[in-house]
């Protein structure tokens, strides 16, 4: 029996992160996955924290999972605040500006970045953490108590990239670039006992799906994470419709995460990211050359196998399974015993 995954989330959400944790939140309840959510630490990154914290509590309460712990984490970025403009990629709210009801968030009084080390500490050498939005809350966790370090055992970070494509600027991914010295602080400080896995920009575009694979298939399954799902990502769906082209980062971590064969290609590099340059701050500077002579701190995925990818978004969305021979094979071993 593979070990359980003792896992937090980091999370800024945003649409893409609500899809996130419903995977996550799928895989935390069947008993056949070895997974387990302890909680979720919320940072401003796709919105501010207060709406972050409320689109958490909401994304819980939908599949009724209200009682994992939410924490309330940093406010913005370390030096740079970042301006999300007038017109954020998921709505003023994060969450598509489609007037839902109210909700109260229901958080934790501990802070985000005091959750992450007494979690560490208390799950030494078996906690993985999943972070999809800005490091900030891990950048001051290993700045306040470096001994994380080496008591987190895996680290998946979507974010950044490795071939310098940006999506934000020329070459910045938004997450890295939205607080680039968190990024650069996480990067150079969890190298030893903790595995990185970094899921870069390029590969979320190059697993995309599209807007009628969305709104066809995804779109028509009737559960509660697509009611909220269908609603929060409407406006958001108007405006890619006529690219054809459809794809939820976040989803994408969170899917290797719980699916390590959905991998079929990654390399370990050393990496980091740069903090000044009137082009390049929040790039992430991979050493494929091996120039810099430094020991690799993380492995990039390069390529996962999409049509699983797929089978894994509709079991995110409330649909079935996503790998029904495991559930047989186990009930065939119970059934056997
Ligand atoms: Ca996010």
């Amino acid at each position: 029996m593979e070990e359980e995954k003792i896992v937090l989330i980091d999370t800024d959400a945003g649409t893409d992160d609500a899809w996130a944790i419903f995977m996550c939140l799928a895989a935390h309840r069947d008993p056949y996955i070895p997974f387990k959510v302890v909680g979720l630490t919320c940072v401003t990154g796709n919105i501010g924290i207060d709406n972050v914290t409320r689109n958490v509590t909401r994304t819980l309460q939908t599949v009724g999972e209200e009682n994992i712990p939410i924490f309330r984490g940093s406010e913005t970025a370390l030096v740079f605040p970042y301006d999300l403009g007038d017109n954020p990629y998921f709505g003023k709210d994060g969450f598509g500006d489609t007037n839902l009801p109210p909700v109260q968030p229901k958080l934790e009084a501990e802070h985000a970045v005091h959750a992450i080390i007494r979690l560490a500490e208390l799950y030494k050498g078996k906690l993985t953490i999943l972070t999809m939005g800005p490091l900030t809350n891990l950048a001051t966790a290993v700045r306040l108590k470096p001994e994380i370090k080496h008591w987190i055992k895996d680290l998946y970070i979507l974010g950044g990239n490795y071939k310098a494509l940006g999506d934000t600027t020329a070459v910045g991914e938004f997450n890295v670039l939205a607080d680039a010295e968190a990024a650069h602080i996480v990067l150079e400080n969890f190298s030893s006992a903790c595995h990185v896995h970094n899921v870069p920009w390029e590969t979320c575009v190059s697993s995309s799906s599209t807007t009628a694979f969305r709104e066809k298939v995804l779109g028509k399954i009737n559960s509660n994470e697509m009611h909220l799902l269908n609603k929060i990502e409407a406006k958001r769906l108007e405006i890619d419709r006529p690219t054809g082209i459809w794809f939820a980062p976040d989803t994408l971590a969170s899917a290797v995460l719980i699916e390590s064969t959905l991998v079929t290609r990654s390399k370990d590099y050393y990496c980091t990211v740069e903090v000044s340059g009137k082009y390049c701050r929040g790039m992430t500077v991979v050493d494929k050359a091996f120039i810099e002579k430094k020991p690799p701190n993380c492995t990039i995925v390069e390529k996962v196998d999409v049509p699983l990818f797929e089978r894994m978004l509709i079991w995110a969305a409330g649909g079935p399974y996503y790998k029904e021979w495991v559930k047989r094979n186990c009930q065939e071993l119970n059934d056997s015993e």
